[in-house]
């Protein structure tokens, strides 16, 4: 009756105003209806699925993922600059036992009912996954789940966050056994001289209770903090980067040698930042590093000894232009390391540029390198002259590191080495009398001299390496003959101590050993090659007379070179029992190497320190071998 009584008009009005409404209802519905389907079937879905970046196996690999090359082009694609690397996906590292979980992230969302209960679960995960990021173990290794996977500054925040263990992430620790105890207390020993005479600075001076200064850099200090890790001292260890945190200043005007500050302080900073993920120790690397890098800015490229840290210039020795060829060519596991955790190429750019330099020059006598190489010219000077001992030592043990770094794919670093050892066999090695002893002798023009640096016996237990690392098994067979050499070099001496140079004698004679000492050669600066070469034997090998021998090593170290108020000291006299002339010094590398070996040595944990996970720099700092191809 009211809708006749309604003008045409307003039912006019009215049936509008119906007819907008429901057509209102449908698109409502319809952009509601989009929405769910998309957030069902696809957001989600695609929020857990793993970036994929090509080569990185996300299960289990024993190692970290390669820096970009320096010299690649990247064009101007932020995901590829080296500044901001992609973000691989989580991968484990360390021993097995202290694996980190990847985080779980293969819940897929079926249907609405589900959602709810994923949601949590990626709550739980993220939960999860904070945690595991933030694992540190004590004594083992871990862990920066995401080196390399941030720009520098969001990377240091990460690993500020406290840390936690992750209880079913452990296997039973291997109990330490006596040797090794024996080992600690030798530690402890010598860090109670350093703590009590020497704290904050360079070297102990056992003796007269004082110190001597270097760099000014309590080199000792840092080149020990991995160590104190590894043995498990964790008071000392706190104290240490207590120092660290409130007292180590590069910002110095001192000069610095360029190889012994990258392999003792920068190699020892970082390795301490791999082990405990303490993010102080990547920020004091990454200060030293830049501070290091005047030393390159030279004609030839080839860097300078000598670095002033504080005023940001660098130059040779007062008398001459030259570098030593050993020390140029090994800071590349520490600089390219450098690059892998900073994101920033310029350190590997620099250090790779020496060793393709290096590579072409000639000079070389079937791979074996002159001592030295002009910092103008580029060129090798003194030519010659071919030693595996001291100027040129660590070039041939950076040549296989450097490939085993990087994964193996550095095919140049390879052949320079496969090379240099054929080289050595052809103009080195010698056998002496009566023990008919391998070793490793010195040409200099054309003339043989059967004189073997100490330093040599690092050879071994490189050797050692490359022979697991599939190269020929022929390298086994020389680093077993050359380690029995090593040995009896401390065997064959009154005091079990080896002397920094020995002569080997090639002919038989009536009552001569295989080894001559000069009086200038005969002290012992308690240096680590032959107990590092015997860890490496050991663990390749599992023989136990390579033990038995570092066992007999420390304890002459005991006898001879302890001092009752603390540390141990350096000797003048390996031929002197009853006095072997203490010299009143403690090299930082008794500490950083020499113990460490020894501890290592005695340990039958191969997760302890994994070889397929790590590589020593020269200076016994492990470094992360980064993923295989
Ligand atoms: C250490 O600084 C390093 O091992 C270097 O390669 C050689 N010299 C000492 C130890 O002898």
């Amino acid at each position: 009756k009211k809708w006749k009584q309604l003008s045409r008009l307003q039912r006019s009005v009215i049936l509008f105003l119906f007819a907008f409404l429901a057509v209102c209802g449908v698109i409502s519905y319809t952009s509601m209806g989009e929405p769910w389907k998309s957030l069902t079937n696809k957001s989600l879905d695609d929020q857990r699925t793993e970036p994929e970046i090509p080569g990185l196996k996300l299960a289990n690999p024993a190692v970290l993922p390669a820096p970009q090359k320096a010299d690649a082009n990247l064009g101007d694609d932020p995901e590829l600059s080296p500044q901001k690397p992609p973000k691989p996906p989580h991968v484990r590292r360390g021993p097995s036992n202290l694996h980190i979980k990847a985080p779980r992230r293969d819940v897929r969302l079926k249907t609405r009912q589900d959602t709810s209960r994923v949601v949590e679960e990626l709550v739980q995960a993220d939960k999860e996954e904070k945690t595991e990021k933030s694992i540190i173990s004590w004594r083992g290794a871990v862990i920066e789940p995401d080196q390399n996977t941030e720009p520098p500054s969001s990377k240091i925040k990460e690993s500020e966050k406290p840390s936690s263990v992750e209880a079913e992430d452990q296997k039973e620790p291997v109990p330490i056994n006596e040797r090794q105890t024996a080992v600690i207390e030798a530690f402890r020993h010598a860090w109670k001289g350093y703590k009590d005479f020497a704290w904050g600075h360079d070297e102990l001076k056992p003796l007269s209770k004082s110190y001597s200064e270097w760099f000014g850099l309590g080199l000792t200090l840092i080149d020990a903090l991995d160590t104190m890790w590894i043995l498990g001292l964790k008071e000392e260890f706190e104290e240490a980067r207590k120092w660290v945190a409130n007292s180590l200043v590069f910002d110095k005007n001192v000069d610095v040698n360029l190889f012994e500050s990258t392999i003792r302080i920068l190699g020892g900073l970082l390795s301490t930042y791999h082990l405990s993920g303490d993010s102080l120790f990547l920020e004091k690397a990454k200060d030293i590093g830049n501070r290091l890098m005047p030393a390159f800015k030279t004609p030839s490229k080839i860097p300078y000894s000598d670095v002033n840290i504080g005023r940001g210039t660098a130059h040779p020795p007062r008398w001459t232009s030259d570098s030593t060829v050993a020390e140029v060519t090994s800071i590349q596991l520490e600089f390219r390391e450098l690059s892998r955790l900073t994101g920033d190429e310029k350190f590997q750019k620099a250090v790779d540029e020496v060793m393709k330099h290096v590579h072409t020059l000639s000079g070389k006598n079937d791979g074996l390198v002159p001592m030295f190489i002009n910092t103008n010219s580029g060129q090798f000077t003194h030519l010659g002259v071919y030693t595996l001992g001291a100027r040129a030592d660590s070039y041939y043990e950076y040549l296989l590191k450097q490939w085993i770094q990087g994964g193996k794919k550095e095919n140049e670093l390879l052949e320079d080495y496969m090379r240099a050892i054929e080289g050595v066999k052809k103009h080195l090695l010698q056998t002496s009398q009566p023990k008919k002893l391998t070793f490793v002798g010195e040409l200099a023009h054309g003339h043989f001299s059967a004189k073997m640096d100490h330093l040599v016996c690092f050879l071994p237990g490189t050797l050692a390496l490359g022979a697991h690392n599939g190269l020929t098994a022929d390298h086994m067979k020389l680093a077993e003959a050359l380690i029995q050499t090593c040995y009896q070099m401390y065997a064959q001496v009154e005091t079990g101590l080896s002397p920094e140079i020995v002569h080997f004698n090639l002919h038989a004679q009536k009552g001569h050993k295989d080894v001559e000492i000069k009086p200038a050669d005969r002290h012992n600066l308690l240096r680590p090659e032959t107990v590092e070469s015997l860890f490496y034997m050991y663990r390749f090998t599992g023989d136990k007379k390579y033990q038995d021998w570092g066992w007999e090593i420390l304890q002459n170290f005991n006898k001879y070179t302890r001092v009752p108020t603390g540390g141990y000291t350096s000797i003048n006299n390996v031929q002197n029992p009853s006095n072997p002339e203490p010299r009143d010094k403690m090299e930082s590398f008794f500490l950083g190497e020499t113990l460490k070996y020894m501890f290592l040595l005695f340990s039958d944990d191969i997760d302890l320190i994994n070889l397929d996970k790590y590589v020593f720099n020269t200076e016994a700092h492990p470094l992360p071998i980064w993923v295989p191809a």
